[in-house]
């Protein structure tokens, strides 16, 4: 992978701190996903997420991890991001907890696979804007101005815009689209079945399916050929 999220269209993320079966996990592992990626709000451990990691470990696809504290950043992941809050006026989440961990692990880190991933959290109730204290309630002329601002000012190569449990504004999501030059426009929240995700994947290059995955397996794994039938629109 020399860019991050490289061909990845579809992408299953597991959250460490809540419970998927070993018929789900594997039901997973042959859906065809392009890529798992570990991640979570709350509740994450390096227990846990060691835990489930060793249960990936015959993943066919790549599995990255999301290293939103220092002491989850443990080896054996294919790839690490590192989110920065954008629209959060809590410095600590945009370069303070980050600056933090590199004082004690900066010679360490396998800059090779590791990446900024820029994050426009714009579901107000969700976990994330909560702990990050993100100002998720955007217009969408403010929205494509933090995208402009992570794309064309920190030339960041990810942007994440994140509604994770509930289904995002689809006009916003493309007029951030239309803000972006270079930085791949990641989409996740919401996704409950086939439908919303073909909706995603006509906007976003990438779509993350998350929650669904615990609540109704099924309709999680339908989404990757949704997924993958959908042609981005331009
Ligand atoms: C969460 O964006 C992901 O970080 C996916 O969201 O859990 O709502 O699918 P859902």
């Amino acid at each position: 992978m020399t860019e991050p999220m490289e061909g990845w269209r579809h992408v299953f993320k597991l959250d460490p701190d809540r419970e998927l079966g070993r018929r789900e996990l594997d039901a997973v592992l042959g859906s065809g996903t392009d890529a798992i990626l570990v991640g979570g709000s709350s509740g994450l451990t390096y227990d846990n997420t060691a835990a489930l990691l060793e249960q990936l470990a015959s993943a066919p696809m790549p599995v990255a991890l999301e290293v939103t504290r220092p002491e989850l950043a443990m080896p054996g992941f294919d790839a690490y991001l590192v989110p920065i809050v954008l629209n959060t006026p809590d410095g600590g989440w945009i370069t303070g907890r980050q600056a933090r961990a590199l004082e004690e692990w900066g010679g360490l880190v396998p800059w090779d696979k590791t990446w900024a991933e820029g994050y426009l959290i714009l579901n107000p109730d969700c976990e994330a804007a909560k702990v990050s204290g993100a100002e998720a309630s955007l217009t969408e002329l403010q929205a494509a101005a933090y995208a402009r601002l992570a794309d064309r000012l920190l030339r960041l190569p990810l942007l994440y815009v994140e509604y994770s449990g509930r289904f995002g504004d689809m006009a916003l999501l493309r007029r951030v689209k239309r803000a972006l030059s270079g930085a791949r426009l990641v989409y996740g929240g919401g996704i409950d079945g086939p439908e919303r995700a073909a909706e995603a994947a006509r906007i976003a290059t990438t779509v993350v399916v998350g929650n669904v995955l615990y609540v109704d397996p099924a309709a999680a794994l339908a989404t990757v050929a949704a997924v993958r039938e959908t042609v981005p629109a331009d």
